[in-house]
This record gives C-alpha cells, sequence and structure tokens, in this order.
C-alpha cells in the first residue's frame, strides 16, 4: 500500500457552518478514500508502488500513459494539503510576520492578495485548484490549475491551495463558488500551516 487516507486534523463538523459535516464526510471518506484506492492500485500496475507520493506524481504526470494515475495520486497529495489548510476559526488577516511581509511585497496588500487568490479559484473553468505558490526569489504568485493538477508536477512550490470541484462546495454553497472562495480566505484557512511551508522555501527536486 503506497497511498493511505489520512485522518481529518479535526472532527467532520469542526469547520461548519463554513464546511459542513455532510461536506467533509463525502469529501473525506468518499472522494478522498477513492483516489487512494484507485491510485494504489495504478501505481501497483506501473511498478511504482514502492516510490514516495511526490516522486510518483512527478512521474506520472511527465508520463502521458500513466495519466489515470496522475489524476490520483495528484488528488491524493492535494487532498492531504488541503485538509490541513483548513481549520477551525481560521482565515482573516492575523498570520505569521514573515508570510504577512511576503505577502504586501509580492502583491501589495492583503485584499489584492484576497481578490486574486478568489478570482483565480472562480476561473478555473470546471474542476481544479487554486494556488499560492512560492517561486524560487521568494516572491508570491497566483496559479490555478485543472482537475488533479498541482504546482508540484510544474516543479513549483505551493503553500495555500483551495479545492474547486464542486464536491468541495456544492452541499454548502450549490453553484456559489464565489462565496465559498471568501468564506475559505475569511473563515477556514490555517495560516500556521501556509507559514510552515513558506518557511521551508522553494521545493529542491532532483533533476
Ligand atoms: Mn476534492
Amino acid at each position: 500500500m503506497t497511498f493511505k487516507l489520512p485522518e481529518l486534523p479535526y472532527a467532520y463538523d469542526a469547520l461548519a457552518p463554513y464546511m459542513s459535516s455532510e461536506t467533509l464526510e463525502y469529501h473525506h471518506d468518499k472522494h478522498h478514500k477513492a483516489y487512494v484506492d484507485k491510485g494504489n492500485e495504478l501505481a501497483e500496475k506501473a511498478g511504482l508502488a514502492g516510490k514516495s507520493l511526490e516522486e510518483i506524481v512527478i512521474a506520472s504526470f511527465k508520463d502521458k500513459s500513466q495519466q489515470g494515475l496522475f489524476n490520483n495520486a495528484g488528488q491524493h497529495w492535494n487532498h492531504i494539503h488541503f485538509w490541513n489548510w483548513m481549520k477551525p476559526n481560521g482565515g482573516g488577516v492575523k498570520m505569521d510576520g514573515k508570510l504577512e511581509n511576503a505577502i504586501k511585497d509580492s502583491f501589495g496588500d492583503f485584499a489584492t492578495f484576497r481578490g486574486k487568490f478568489v478570482e483565480a479559484g472562480l476561473t478555473q473553468f470546471g474542476s481544479g485548484w487554486a494556488w499560492l505558490i512560492l517561486n524560487g526569489e521568494g516572491k508570491l504568485e497566483i496559479m490555478k490549475t485543472p482537475n488533479g493538477e498541482n504546482p508540484l508536477a510544474h516543479g513549483k512550490t505551493a503553500i495555500l491551495g483551495v479545492d474547486v470541484w464542486e464536491h468541495s462546495y456544492y452541499i454548502d454553497y450549490r453553484n456559489a463558488r464565489q462565496k465559498y472562495l471568501e468564506a475559505f480566505v475569511d473563515n477556514l484557512v490555517n495560516w500556521e500551516y501556509v507559514a510552515e511551508l513558506f518557511a521551508k522555501g522553494p521545493l529542491k527536486l532532483a533533476a
């Protein structure tokens, strides 16, 4: 077994009213579990079962014959982080000073960052993710990707990401993706985890 479904780092009802226990039960117990199960099956078939998740994401993204494995491994990586990118009583502007400075330095002010992050999630047509990434020059940038794709596959360092697949918001927000994204930034983001990833610096990947 290469991939393992992690436990949620909080109770199913801990993120209400911004994300309901019904959403978390389906999203974690059904959707994430399906990526883990299918990913294990396909990693085994591809002879990659002994590799790390990061190695499998990168290798399967490069090899177009492994699209199915990439979709599931990418989504496994995305969701492991996504659960940690949220916490009860999260969001807002209170965060580590170095991270706060990097946001101001990169976007001008927090409101501009918030607007661009929400816009990226809103304009990702169909399923996908919006990201805050740390580039090699220490600046932060916004990125969006379709389906299971992520910054890691492109050799980039994600420090925050939000799932904009309908399964992440349709129970609580129906079609109002913007309201979901605003609630994510204002009430859910675990800035401690973002600061932890920011402090690690850009990914060092073997060439
Ligand atoms: Mn999802």
